[in-house]
């Protein structure tokens, strides 16, 4: 057997045997997802994204081993005997056309209940908040504590009334423990609302509100971006999720929000992080 038969082999073998690996050494060090922070939503998503992949690594796996089988047993090149004309296995084509039917068949109908949970029963509760993208920035607006009913106004869906909003740039505050919902849409171009410890994604289509949910199930300081490449600014839009302990507490903050904005002679102050990104403003009609 010739030496570069058998190197050529081991090359082609070394590809399923790094790619194995490296998932696997991945996964043992919690590099491979980054961390879930989602408890409602997350770990769905995380298990449809494991299935797919478990049936995608066998059948690359499998394929492989079958590349390295035949690039091994092949003849070589020297050899007197003639090679044989193959035109084809109709059993064999039927067989793998099927089974692939199949698989992509049982994923559709799989993945169904997880789908509408996160994509199409909708939560019914007002907006937690309003989010405008744009090239380069997210614009992320909330309503204003209305303090005679001890909530925060309601807002309009399609039209939030701007006098009762107020608006923060790249930083989107929440309440941890519960589903919020949000309404994304985009001024410009197309953007991607991404909250990767969430598990969220969603565009951010011109001309369309799209109302996105997820929870948060502890509170700290995550990080959004956009996910879609929007220009020679898109490293710019990176943004904040605040999650705040409870319901209580975030109400707490629109609260002192508000009475912030009311204040007379009280300058717009900053809530909280970088003054560069963050800039607090009354929006109004
Ligand atoms: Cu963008």
């Amino acid at each position: 057997m010739r030496l570069q038969k058998i190197l050529w082999t081991l090359l082609f073998l070394s590809v399923p045997v790094f790619g194995v690996v490296s998932f696997w050494f991945c996964d043992l060090y919690g590099a491979l997802w980054p961390e879930n922070v989602s408890k409602v939503y997350g770990s769905k998503i995380d298990h449809l994204f494991d299935v797919i992949m478990w049936i995608t690594g066998i059948f690359f796996v499998g394929t492989e081993l079958l590349l390295v089988y035949a690039m091994f047993t092949s003849k070589d090149e020297d050899a007197q005997e003639k090679a044989d004309f193959v035109h084809g296995n109709r059993t064999l084509e039927i067989g793998w056309t099927l089974m692939a039917a199949a698989i992509l068949i049982f994923v559709a109908f799989y993945q169904i209940p997880t789908w509408t949970e996160v994509k199409v029963q909708r939560p019914r509760k007002p907006a937690d908040a309003h989010i405008t993208a744009s090239m380069w920035m997210w614009q992320v607006r909330y309503p204003l504590w209305d303090e005679q009913a001890k909530a925060p106004r309601k807002l309009d869906v399609v039209q939030p009334a701007l006098a009762e909003t107020f608006e923060l740039t790249n930083e989107l505050h929440i309440p941890a423990q519960e589903t919020v919902l949000i309404y994304v849409t985009s001024r410009d171009v197309i953007h991607s609302f991404y909250v990767p410890k969430m598990r969220v994604k969603q565009d951010a289509v011109p001309g369309l509100l799209i109302p996105v949910w997820f929870d948060a199930a502890r509170p700290g300081d995550y990080e959004f971006y956009c996910a879609e490449l929007c220009g020679p600014g898109h490293y710019m839009m990176r943004a904040r999720v605040v999650v705040h302990e409870s319901r209580a507490d975030y109400e707490r903050w629109l609260r002192e929000q508000t009475a912030r904005l009311r204040a007379p002679d009280q300058p717009a102050q900053l809530a909280t992080g970088d003054p560069p990104t963050t800039q607090l403003s009354l929006a109004e009609n």
